[in-house]
């Protein structure tokens, strides 16, 4: 599609109020996990997991978007979809891209069969500085599922990196038996990208407790622990982010302890590392409407503002927006610091906001935020601390006709004794990023219907506001 269509089509969908205006998102259709990251001649390629003909999940292919800055993004042709009669003849699933000495490689997983059931994994090749990939002639480069899975099905999202002259594979499957399925990932290894020996599972999961099916793993080392994210399927058809940090050691990863990297719809992440030593991790933040509304908008799917990851001293993982993306801040508003006995309404409005806010909570106080997304009060979204509980929510009224009913997203957060409470919301349309203490992430979804402004309210019960910082945000595509 010629650059001029794709900024039509950008166009197309000025009014609407649901789509984000500084989160990364196609020209239009699907997309869903953020694929490939990697950072060539100094501009950051981010591909991504796309429908490339509607806005539901289907015709996998690699999306393909360009950016200096990580914030602002140029839209590039797709980069791999199916070939028919080929071992991806189903679908371009997820995958990586590292720098095979100088040649930038795509190792993905190539899906065959009506199901989706045949996974194997491929490899793609690009002479043109990324701009058009070759698949290789001898594709699928791993075809065989280790038999001791117990299953054929699901077996995919390679995550690729290189120790010495040694290239390693982290694979996300699933371990069937009588009784249980649990989620795993695999290792293997290989010389050249093409010929891989299976080595051993790199973890596997504990029954009842990190899910039935594990997709998307990524495997870092940070200071001098490891991180490792994988995307799992719950018993409970739920599907959430879980990273370990522990050991990596003798082909096996040894988790010391675990956490849940996002308690709303943030899933399916990649990491990579950039020129600046950075760990930066995307994820994709799902719709949370249904399917009949994301076809009568035409798009579905963003991708996060890309986090900077580090672990702090009791090994949680943290997670900072890029410092980048304050270039975006415009209109600046502000309080003073005080102690806080009754809400106060911001004279700040509009629905692209940066907040940054830091309160000293009461023992049993409330602190946080309300966005009103109409005069009534039914479309509203509080996001809010209960230092009682050492909660964080994410609380959605929903008008219906006869009133609003709730949905509340949550999280359990532990303040040390004195630790004020930081928070940071990044909201954004139908989108807000919510992560307090750089630590835990709520990402929630909300479809205002009524009005095309918040009205943001500051809500206190016994807490002392340490200090509050609110930006009007610009777009990155005007
Ligand atoms: N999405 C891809 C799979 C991956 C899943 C398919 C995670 O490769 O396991 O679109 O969202």
């Amino acid at each position: 599609m010629p650059e001029q269509m794709r900024s039509t089509l950008r166009h197309h969908f000025t009014h609407d109020r649901h789509r984000p205006r500084y989160h990364f998102l196609p020209p239009s259709n699907w997309m869903n996990d953020p694929n490939g990251l990697i950072q060539w001649n100094g501009m950051y390629h981010l591909f991504y997991q796309h429908n490339p003909y509607g806005p539901l999940w289907g015709n996998m292919s690699w999306g393909h978007a360009v950016s200096e800055d990580l914030i602002h993004w140029q839209d590039l042709p797709v980069a791999l979809s199916p070939t028919p009669n080929s071992p991806d003849e189903s679908g371009c699933f997820s995958g990586c891209a590292v720098d095979d000495d100088g040649t930038p490689t795509i190792i993905y997983t190539a899906v065959r069969g009506d199901h989706h059931e045949i996974q194997t994994q491929s490899i793609a090749v690009s002479y043109d500085n990324l701009m058009t990939w070759q698949k290789h002639p001898s594709n699928p480069v791993i075809a065989e599922v280790p038999p001791e899975l117990g299953q054929t099905r699901d077996f995919r999202d390679p995550f690729v990196w290189k120790e010495g002259h040694t290239w390693y594979m982290a694979l996300a499957s699933r371990i069937q038996n009588a009784q249980n399925a649990v989620g795993v990932v695999l290792l293997y290894r290989s010389a050249n990208l093409i010929d891989w020996e299976y080595l051993n599972p790199l973890l596997e999961g504990e029954p009842g407790k990190h899910g039935v099916l594990w997709e998307c793993p990524n495997l870092f080392k940070s200071g001098d622990k490891w991180l490792l994210i994988v995307s799992a399927y719950l018993e409970s058809s739920k599907s959430t982010v879980l990273y370990f940090v522990g050991e990596y050691k003798d082909f096996r990863f040894h988790p010391e302890s675990s956490g849940v990297l996002d308690y709303g719809d943030l899933y399916a992440p990649l990491t990579f590392a950039d020129g600046q030593g950075r760990r930066l991790l995307f994820g994709w933040l799902r719709e949370s409407r249904p399917d009949a509304d994301q076809e009568r908008a035409g798009w579905s799917g963003v991708q996060s503002i890309p986090r900077v990851l580090s672990l702090d001293a009791q090994q949680r993982l943290l997670m900072k927006p890029v410092p980048v993306l304050e270039a975006l801040r415009t209109r600046h508003y502000t309080i003073h610091a005080r102690p806080l006995t009754e809400n106060i309404p911001l004279d700040v409005r509009g629905l692209q906001l940066d907040i940054e806010a830091q309160f000293a909570p009461g023992k049993a106080g409330i602190c946080g935020f309300s966005f009103a997304f109409s005069d009534s009060d039914h479309e509203q979204v509080d996001i809010l601390y209960d230092s009682n509980r050492q909660h964080l929510m994410v609380r959605k009224w929903h008008p219906e006709a006869t009133g609003a009913a709730t949905s509340t997203l949550e999280a359990e957060h532990h303040l040390a004794p004195d630790e004020p409470l930081h928070l940071r919301i990044l909201l954004d349309g139908s989108v807000i990023e919510t992560v307090a203490n750089d630590r835990t992430s709520i990402t929630s979804r909300y479809y205002p219907t009524s009005s095309d402004s918040a009205g943001v309210t500051l809500i206190a019960q016994d807490c002392t506001l340490e200090s509050l910082d609110v930006w009007e945000m610009a777009s990155i595509w005007s």
